[in-house]
């Protein structure tokens, strides 16, 4: 039965019952908001009570397209009826379209699909290490890749390894050896830092765990520069950022560099499907044989389907320009806003961090208010809210969270 008191207010039973479970029977490896989401379409969600909440997170950028987008629904059932699974052993018919569209679309020779976004960034590490040694000449077992401070690539092992947050590696050694740290955004730092086994620079062109922190103007181009100098693979994990997020398709086209590796992930399953790849040249993804890497589920028609279809989407609706369009207005509505408790708003297109004074305490806490305005979305770092709609978000809709933003930050 509907509530009929306020979100937030009511604490409610079926909410209470869901969390409850659980509470009971799931791992504590998240604590998230208090809402228990039911149904979902376009931009706007509805929970287990009947309230409906504006999605101002969209899945960190995995829900690009809404909830729901009918085509790409229509793309799923269609190959969930059609043809789901094959494994890599044989080929499918969703395969080979899909590797020709989004090498194009990336303009890149190879691609090599996987599913989670931590799969790709493991094997675009992968594939920098082989290149280095069969490739570069780079001594066995020594190959040595460079990382920001501040990165977020995902939750394996390896990637905790080089990871410089004390929460994500506490507990989880022993650490895989081979990577360096260098400061975000300070390109000569990089270039210091090379040595003759260096093979590899993975970056976010854009930060997004990190607080949505977006480096100096230059600093993409300048790092690209200096990798291709020192024969470094420039890899840019765009999981997060890439797929028009930005309001580009790329985040590096911002600075129109490309990398000689991407890593892409989250909107490239249009929301339904975990689907990620790692694209690059024919010199660095060719050092793959078969039986060197592989997924179950890599590549599969369903995902191919999806993914495909996804992109056409993203082309066809010129979803980049929208993202870029909303997100630049929406930014100067919320720059003017002149809260005294909002220190700073920084983003690109549709991917804005809304940076809180310290007095005024977790951005957790407006995360929660929020949410009880009916709006859906989340702190990253201590006092950083994340704004990121789905990029088909209507300008009312936005103009609507304006308003919840507003009350809540003023
Ligand atoms: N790279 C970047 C830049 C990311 O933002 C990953 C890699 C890893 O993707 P997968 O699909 O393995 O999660 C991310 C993920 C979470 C969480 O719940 C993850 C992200 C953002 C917010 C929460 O672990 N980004």
């Amino acid at each position: 039965m509907p509530s009929t008191e306020g979100r937030g207010a009511g604490t409610v039973s079926e909410t209470q019952r869901h969390i409850g479970m659980v509470d009971a029977h799931s791992a504590r490896n998240y604590a998230p908001l208090p809402v228990v989401i039911s149904h979902g379409r376009g931009a706007w969600v509805e929970d287990v009570e009947g309230h409906r909440y504006l999605d101002m997170l969209s899945a960190y950028s995995a829900l690009n397209f809404g909830h729901g987008h009918p085509e790409i629904v229509a793309a799923f059932v269609q190959q969930a009826e059609t043809l789901s699974l094959t494994s890599r052993a044989f080929h499918n018919d969703q395969f080979g379209p899909f590797c020709e569209e989004i090498t194009k679309l990336a303009g890149q020779d190879l691609v090599l699909p996987m599913n989670t976004g931590a799969e790709a960034v493991e094997t675009a590490l992968k594939a920098a290490r082989k290149w280095g040694e069969k490739v570069k000449g780079v001594p066995a077992n020594q190959a040595e890749i460079l990382v920001c401070e501040g990165n977020f690539h995902g939750r394996t092992i390896t990637i905790v390894s080089f990871s410089d947050d004390p929460q994500y590696r506490d507990g989880f050694g022993p650490f895989t050896p081979g990577f360096k740290l260098v400061p975000y955004g300070d390109a000569a730092a990089l270039e210091a830092a090379i040595g003759p086994n260096t093979v590899g620079f993975l970056v976010e062109p854009i930060q997004g765990e990190g607080g949505i922190v977006v480096p100096p103007a230059g600093y993409l181009k300048r790092a690209a520069e200096i990798c291709r100098r020192n024969r470094v693979l420039f890899m840019a994990d765009e999981i997060q950022t890439g797929l028009a997020r930005t309001g580009r398709m790329f985040a590096c086209d911002h600075e129109d560099v490309k990398p000689d590796v991407l890593v892409l992930g989250k909107a490239l399953g249009g929301g339904m499907m975990p689907v990620s790849a790692v694209l690059a040249s024919r010199e660095v993804l060719g050092v793959f044989e078969p039986g060197d890497h592989g997924s179950t589920f890599g590549g599969n028609p369903l995902a191919c389907a999806v993914a495909r279809r996804a992109l056409h989407v993203l082309v066809r609706d010129g979803l980049a320009e929208r993202a870029a369009s909303l997100g630049e207005q929406f930014m100067a509505k919320l720059r003017a806003l002149n809260s005294p408790i909002v220190k700073e708003v920084r983003g690109r297109g549709l991917l804005i961090g809304i940076e809180l004074v310290p007095s005024a305490g977790p951005a957790k806490a407006y995360a929660k208010k929020l949410k009880d305005e009916g709006m859906l979305c989340k702190d990253t770092v201590e006092s950083v809210l994340r704004i990121a709609p789905p990029l088909v978000i209507e300008p009312a809709d936005l103009d609507w969270a304006y308003e919840r933003l507003a009350r809540v930050l003023r």
